[in-house]
């Protein structure tokens, strides 16, 4: 459904949502040491009841001590430490296992570089409130990238476009990493299966979510193109991403063919999936 400023949803509709709980804030880091500070402190500014969880890879460049700096002065504020770099998709993983073990009810997904604004989440949580996971999405009306080069932006949408339609399914941002789950969400998901590391693991739960028959809503953001460290995008992730979705494509496709349902994780709920909503388009 379009409520006017481009928010999508899908997934099933007409349903009561419980509670958020307590929202936890997980930062993945492998070299942020420029941007961490700043990160963290504007999270804490936008979202002060929130919860922040680093989850360092060993980072060569000390982000792991400057956010133990931070914690030692932010109860607010923890430090995951992992032992070397494993990519996006493991130190999410560990961080949504730390945070469901500590009782949080909202897990979100969120880059230490300043591409997500820390300033959009109070309306990512507002729509959490009727949904089960909201994805920032560049990619609705409203939403928009500033600063980046139009190579990066061919990839992403390209990116986004070949997962919807390999996948089928009703998304416009598949790729991003600006993401509100509630905790029962991912309990739901069958996280134990996940194997993807970089860009395909968001697009792998995004999968997994509107298979699942979770309430799905896109809210529109803005992407700001890092300005400071590097970046982690590499042709592995991209060449990784790229024969995941093709052999999850390929594999649903074969498994209506051999009369599979796609609804390998039932809800926690116990309620089946409704049948697709759709999308209202804007
Ligand atoms: N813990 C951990 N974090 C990672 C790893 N790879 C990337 N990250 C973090 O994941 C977030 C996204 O990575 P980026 O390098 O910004 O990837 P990107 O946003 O696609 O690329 P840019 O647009 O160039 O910034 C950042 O906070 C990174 O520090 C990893 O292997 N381990
Ligand atoms: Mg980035």
């Amino acid at each position: 459904m379009d409520d006017g400023d481009g928010t999508l949803e899908v997934g099933s509709q007409g349903r009561t949502f419980g509670p958020l709980g307590t929202a936890l804030v997980i930062i993945p880091t492998y070299n942020e040491a420029e941007n961490i500070k700043a990160i963290v402190g504007r999270v804490r500014e936008a979202v002060p009841e929130a919860h922040v969880l680093v989850a360092d890879d060993n980072s060569p460049d000390g982000t792991g001590k400057l956010a133990d700096e931070l914690a030692a002065g932010d109860d607010h504020v923890q430090v995951l430490h992992r032992k070397g770099k494993e990519g996006l998709g493991a130190a999410y993983l560990a961080g949504f296992r730390w945070g469901i073990e500590h009782g949080y009810g909202v897990l979100i997904e969120m880059d230490a570089d300043g591409s997500h604004q820390p300033e959009e989440l109070p309306r990512l949580l507002t729509a959490l409130k009727g949904a089960d996971l909201v994805l920032g999405s560049r990619w609705v009306p409203g939403g928009r990238v500033v600063n980046w080069p139009r190579s990066r932006e061919f990839i992403s949408r390209g990116g986004s476009l070949y997962s919807r339609m390999a996948l089928d399914l009703p998304l416009r941002d598949i790729t991003g990493g600006f993401r509100a789950f509630r905790r029962e969400t991912l309990e739901g998901l069958g996280l134990e299966e996940v194997a993807s590391q970089g860009y395909c693991f968001q697009v792998d739960l995004a999968r997994r979510a509107v298979k699942s028959g979770y309430h799905v809503v896109e809210v529109p953001i803005t992407f700001v193109e890092r300005e400071l460290g590097d970046s982690k995008m590499s042709r592995d992730i991209l060449v990784e991403a790229l024969w995941r979705v093709t052999a999850w494509g390929v594999g649903e496709r074969v498994g209506k063919v051999l009369g599979r349902g796609d609804h390998k994780h039932p809800r926690p709920d116990g309620k089946q999936p409704e049948p697709k909503a759709g999308q209202t388009e804007a």
